[in-house]
């Protein structure tokens, strides 16, 4: 059995990733589990992977470093549930130091791993050009140190999202990357592409040393200070009953939502949606740098339209930038507001926020 952890910045292609290696393992008669985490209780992750059928399970209410416990449980029961060839980890896009938490304590203390294991960190090729750069990130600096540092861990640095920049801007990324972190392996990655998401799992499926990692020099109050930047929001809704008249006003609840974050508080973090009803499901995403611009409204539209009618759920998860209090009266406000027009009901079945908290590793292996 062979772990692939994976992490990198929030909304960087890991899900995506992960979803499109899992379906070429597949493919080629591999057994794949996969392990979610995020500081939610609902994760859209996880329904986004059982969805497409992958037995998913999850560690939530915080991150694997925090919860280490957890994720040797997971790891435990996905094995004698399901017997996976591999086992696919992607831990909470706000998180770093996973080397000298997760990592080296997963070698250490569950010595049944060995070198089958490795560990990804992805990272928006267009957020790292402005990082790189020296440029204004799209968030405070306490925010940009932690993403600073899930980078510097990396040993297979995925630089994702390659289609979203000019080729010659993406080389000249690379071309600094490499200097900047000589001790990664980096490669270039559109992860909406089957042929470039086959080079990574050829290349974690390597024989790789991950003892050669450095667990990271990292200033846990600064780490601190960037995490409870963020607040969580995570919301389950029913809706009664999805038809072809009200169908409308559930891509302008969604629609609306984007906007407003965006124009509020850019944004900042990762805002997802899962909605499912008898028979159908879609995942709507807006992380760091996406425009609401015309062409996602009407990918939006699209993807609601192909929605099957009837009784219809929401999750809603929001890791964002900005307090719990506004981003909370925000979604609420807007719901209020889109369905008070119109004849769909939409009741809130569970409401759960949280900031997260100083970061305590169960284990730390320097
Ligand atoms: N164009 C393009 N879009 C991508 C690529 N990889 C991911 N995306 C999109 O980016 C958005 C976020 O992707 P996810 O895979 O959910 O990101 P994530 O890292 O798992 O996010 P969190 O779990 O919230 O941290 C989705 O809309 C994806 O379709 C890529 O290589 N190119
Ligand atoms: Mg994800």
């Amino acid at each position: 059995m062979k772990i692939h952890l994976v992490g990198g910045f929030l909304g960087s292609g890991k899900s995506t990733a992960i979803l499109k290696a899992a379906r070429l393992l597949v493919e080629q008669q591999t057994r794949v589990g996969i392990i979610t985490n995020d500081q939610g209780k609902h994760l859209v992750d996880t329904a986004f992977f059982r969805a497409q059928d992958f037995p998913a399970l999850e560690v939530t209410g915080g991150c694997f470093c925090c919860h280490f416990n957890d994720l040797s449980e997971q790891i435990e029961k996905i094995t004698t549930q399901y017997n996976p060839d591999v086992i696919f980890a992607e831990s909470v896009g706000s998180c770093a130091d996973i080397v000298a938490t997760v990592v080296k304590p997963l070698q250490e203390l569950r010595g049944d791993l060995g070198e089958a294991a490795s560990y990804s960190v992805f990272v928006d090729v267009r957020l790292l050009e402005r990082f790189l750069l020296d440029q204004e990130m799209p968030f405070s600096e306490d925010v940009a140190y932690i993403f600073a540092k899930q980078i510097e861990e990396a040993g297979i640095l995925i630089i994702n999202k390659i289609d979203l920049l000019d080729a010659q801007r993406v080389q000249q990324v690379a071309e600094m990357a490499a200097v900047r972190y000589p001790q990664a392996a980096i490669l270039l990655q559109n992860s909406l592409d089957e042929q470039d998401v086959a080079l990574w799992l050829s290349l974690i499926g390597e024989k790789r040393d991950l003892l050669r990692l450095k667990s990271l020099s990292i200033d846990y109050d600064r780490y601190a200070s960037g995490e409870q930047k963020m607040a969580w929001i995570d919301k389950h809704y029913r809706l009664d009953v999805l038809n072809s008249e009200n169908r409308d006003t559930l891509a302008d609840i969604v629609i609306a939502i984007a906007q407003a974050v965006d124009h509020e508080q850019r944004i900042a973090g990762h805002l997802k949606f899962h909605i499912q009803t008898d028979g159908s499901n879609i995942k709507v995403s807006v992380p760091t740098m996406q425009e609401i611009d015309d062409v996602f409204i009407t990918q939006v539209r699209a993807q609601v339209a192909n929605l099957k009618s009837g009784a219809t759920e929401m999750w809603i998860n929001a890791l964002l930038v900005g307090t719990v209090e506004r981003l909370e009266s925000l979604i609420a406000g807007i719901v209020k507001e889109k369905t008070d027009q119109t004849d769909l009901t939409v009741t809130e079945m569970e409401s759960f926020t949280r900031t997260p908290g100083y970061p305590k590793p169960t284990h730390r292996i320097e």
